[in-house]
């Protein structure tokens, strides 16, 4: 919020125009359930990695599909997928344009009479796609995967070339983008509207996958419930083929299993399976059960898939957020995905030194700030009892620029919301969708220095349609879960009427009020007591902290010390123990991490991390750690 507030004082608003990739014709839009099911290796099914050392070609000129490149590229250098393209080679941490990957497999012969499929975990920001130098398709917007059948166009005993065109150019038309007049934009270089580095490329694996082809399990969606010491999983399964029957098998850990038969009359089917002395899962005991759900008959399935899965329900009734119909306090963070070097691609060991990290802390819960995140972040945290807000890349909306551009960012956060949904809606974890982060009024920076939170009438219109929108729309797709957006300091409260909760990042002595703590605490209170008098509804804090250099130490206030973080998170955790009301403290951030040059962001870091960038502590980590498992006594 703060760079909203200094920028709009800097006031420099530039505006950048991007053409949108054409849809030409034999380019098509992926089928959105294709994702629901990760590709998995089975008795039936099968996959192939195509993680490692692809051709990489830079194309500033935008010439590459005019020349053919998907016929081979011309001057092609060595690239890690996954990874982010910007750190992996010079003279190009800071490229905005197309770059060309390419490489070559054979497909196994053994998949000949199988469906064969194409997945791309996320291509920031847009994809174009051919195998054999046939165009397959093309995909708008990171972080979310994507899939083509490719069964048609491989070509058997020999090489299949893949080649993906990614391009990252940021414009007002895009999500998140470079909004015309939003005030990050016109002083970030690289000049994207949202403070983390635009890291682009291919960040996550690439599989080939094989499905039966008589008939193969599309989607499957489970949602959970509890009476008594009875659990119930609620099967919906979507199939594509012949096959009329199947089974639903769910196994517990001790190797107990229930099934129920499933009859399809058309392609879908959905299905109660009751589950005796249930185990739930929680964070305290994160119990999984096996679901597996068969086509055809059980002895020789025809298609087979096992869903991993936890039984509970989760719900805000009054004050309260109730996780199997007990309170919960929510005590964590907002992440990044982000690493030297790796960038934004999948980098598994700091995902496991993160958990491990939370734990040692005592946290129990994070937000997937400012994107959905690799899958596998999502299969950890259902094992270890982490509870996930999972947001979409809507960060730095605005409503108050071109109608046109406004109208088309709706468009592409509604594909994301179900894209994000389909992919995640079976993880116990999750908890929460979170449709946009800082949706801000055009007044945003006047705002935040007069202590208000106005928006002109026709802005606060077209606000609280789009996100009202999109809430429900999250509502619709998933009723088992919460939804909600987070709103920046400045932001109109009413805005977030169409909230569960309310979910806000609050920067007082940081961004305002600076050094003179007395006065923070004053509005930060004052800010809760009357949000909750206002909105009735429960408070989680998703962002607050302060800048810190790691080994800079001050004995009195000093910005940017160890000290002065320390002493911030801690104002802020006391007051929210004074608060009934406030359900979750989440700091801002759990490590340090890139963003674009800017003033504020002295080597293009933002050092609110209570780890470094490497993971070591700062004093902060400690503090928490003292809070909140060597004190545990229930407070933040
Ligand atoms: C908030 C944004 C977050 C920023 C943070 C900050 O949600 O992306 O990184 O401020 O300024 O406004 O540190």
């Amino acid at each position: 919020m703060k760079n909203t507030f200094i920028n709009s004082l800097l006031a420099v608003m530039l505006t950048f125009l991007f053409v949108t990739p054409s849809l030409a014709d034999d380019f098509n839009e992926p089928y959105i359930p294709a994702i629901a099911l990760y590709p998995q290796q089975n008795a039936v099914r099968n996959r192939l990695d195509l993680s490692g050392i692809w051709n990489f070609q830079l194309d500033p000129k935008d010439e590459g599909e005019k020349n053919g490149w998907f016929n081979g590229l011309p001057e092609p250098q060595s690239i890690a997928v996954p990874g982010s393209w910007n750190d992996q080679l010079d003279q190009q941490h800071n490229y905005l344009g197309c770059s060309w990957y390419e490489t070559e497999t054979f497909v196994p012969s053994t998949w000949k009479d199988s469906e064969i499929g194409l997945r791309i975990g996320s291509a920031v920001y847009f994809a174009k796609v051919w195998i054999n130098g046939q165009p397959l398709g093309q995909h708008e917007g990171g972080h979310l995967p994507f899939a083509f059948a490719i069964t048609n166009k491989v070509k058997w005993g020999e090489k299949n070339r893949i080649t993906i065109m990614v391009e990252n150019k940021l414009s007002p038309d895009r999500v998140p983008g470079n909004v015309a007049g939003g005030a990050l934009a016109s002083q970030n270089y690289p000049n994207a509207n949202y403070d983390f580095f635009p890291y682009s490329g291919l960040h996550r694996a690439v599989w080939l996958y094989s499905v039966p082809k008589s008939a193969h399990l599309i989607d499957i969606t489970l949602t959970t419930n509890f009476q008594d010491t009875e659990g119930i999983i609620h099967a919906k399964v979507r199939k594509h083929g012949k096959a009329t029957s199947g089974t639903v098998v769910v196994k517990g850990k001790d190797g107990k299993q229930v099934s129920a038969p499933i009859r399809f009359n058309g392609d879908e089917t959905e299905v109660d399976i009751h589950i005796p002395q249930v185990k739930l899962w929680s964070p305290e005991s994160p119990y999984l059960y096996d679901v597996t759900v068969e086509l055809g008959n059980a002895a020789k399935p025809i298609d087979s898939y096992t869903l991993q899965t936890g039984i509970r329900t989760i719900e805000v009734k009054g004050d309260d957020i109730l996780l199997n119909g007990k309170p919960i306090i929510i005590r964590g963070f907002g992440k990044h995905e982000d690493f030297p070097i790796y960038g934004r691609g999948v980098a598994q060991p700091v995902m496991v030194k993160d958990f491990s990290l939370m734990k040692w802390l005592g946290a129990n819960a994070f937000r997937t700030s400012h994107y959905p995140y690799d899958e596998s972040v999502y299969a950890e945290a259902d094992k270890q009892g982490i509870l996930i807000i999972d947001e979409m890349p809507s960060v730095g909306l605005v409503f108050y620029d071109d109608q046109k551009d406004i109208d088309r960012r709706r468009k592409v956060c509604d594909k994301m919301l179900q894209e994000m949904i389909t992919r995640d809606k079976n993880h116990p974890s999750v908890i929460m969708w979170c449709v946009a982060n800082e949706p801000s009024p055009k007044t945003l920076g006047s705002n935040v220095l007069t202590g208000t939170n106005d928006a002109a009438a026709e802005e606060n219109r077209i606000a609280k349609e789009f996100l009202g929108g999109l809430v429900r729309q999250a509502k619709q797709l998933d009723p088992t879960r919460l939804a909600t957006f987070v709103g920046v300091m400045g932001g109109p409260a009413d805005w977030m009427e169409c909230c569960d909760l309310i979910t806000i990042n609050r920067y007082y002595g940081w961004y305002t009020n600076i050094g003179n703590f007395p006065m923070a605490e004053r509005y930060f209170s004052g800010e809760l007591d009357k949000l909750h008098n206002d909105l009735h509804k429960p408070i989680v804090v998703t962002e607050f902290g302060a800048d810190a250099i790691a080994g800079h130490h001050a004995n009195e206030d000093e910005m940017f010390s160890e000290e002065y973080q320390q002493k911030m998170i801690n104002a802020y955790l006391d007051i929210a123990n004074t608060k009934p009301y406030v359900k979750g403290m989440m700091i801002w951030a759990f490590a340090d991490f890139r963003t674009s040059q800017a003033l504020m962001r002295v080597r293009g870091m933002n050092l609110k991390g209570v780890f470094t960038q490497d993971r070591r502590p700062k004093m902060a980590a400690w503090l928490l750690k003292k809070r909140w498992v060597d004190d545990k006594n229930g407070d933040y």
